[in-house]
């Protein structure tokens, strides 16, 4: 098999504190230059999901993070590549936007919002509603 064939490790982090997500400013590609996300990146070929978004969170927010349980849905972009999304809380840092244009964290009724109002990522509103039902149990 060809590299070109196989599919890429995306992980997204629902980082979470005090019943808020913390959610993030895309700066490119254009076509979603200024929607939200659940930050994160590419995994490296056979690094693990968990030490991957370790490594973007710090790259992208410069914190440390303990990456938990993954959130049910997953979503296959072109590339191709394939995007999960794990739960993490802050171990260590407050989190800046080394590589987006603003940070926010939100609550239930906010991110229900935003989702309504289409200022979220396509792709991560496939957890919008569990990770409500996750702010609300908090
Ligand atoms: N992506 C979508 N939702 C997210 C993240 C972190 C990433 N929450 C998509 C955007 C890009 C690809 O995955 O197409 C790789 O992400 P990045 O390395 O540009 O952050
Ligand atoms: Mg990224």
């Amino acid at each position: 098999m060809t590299d070109g064939a196989e599919i890429r490790l995306v992980v997204a982090g629902a980082v979470m504190r005090s019943g808020r997500l913390l959610l993030a400013q895309r700066t490119y590609p254009p076509e979603v230059a200024g929607r939200w996300e659940l930050p994160g990146g590419k995994a490296e070929p056979g690094e693990h999901a968990a030490a991957a978004l370790r490594r973007e969170l710090a790259e992208e927010l410069g914190v440390v993070v303990q990456p938990g349980s993954r959130l049910d849905a997953e979503v296959d972009l072109p590339g191709p590549m394939r995007l999960i999304a794990l739960r993490a809380t802050l171990v260590s840092g407050e989190p800046v936007a080394e590589e987006h244009s603003a940070l926010r964290w939100v609550d239930a009724a906010e991110l229900r919002q935003m989702a309504a109002r289409d200022e979220l990522v396509a792709a991560d509103t496939v957890w919008v509603a569990q990770l409500c039902a996750l702010l609300d149990s908090t």
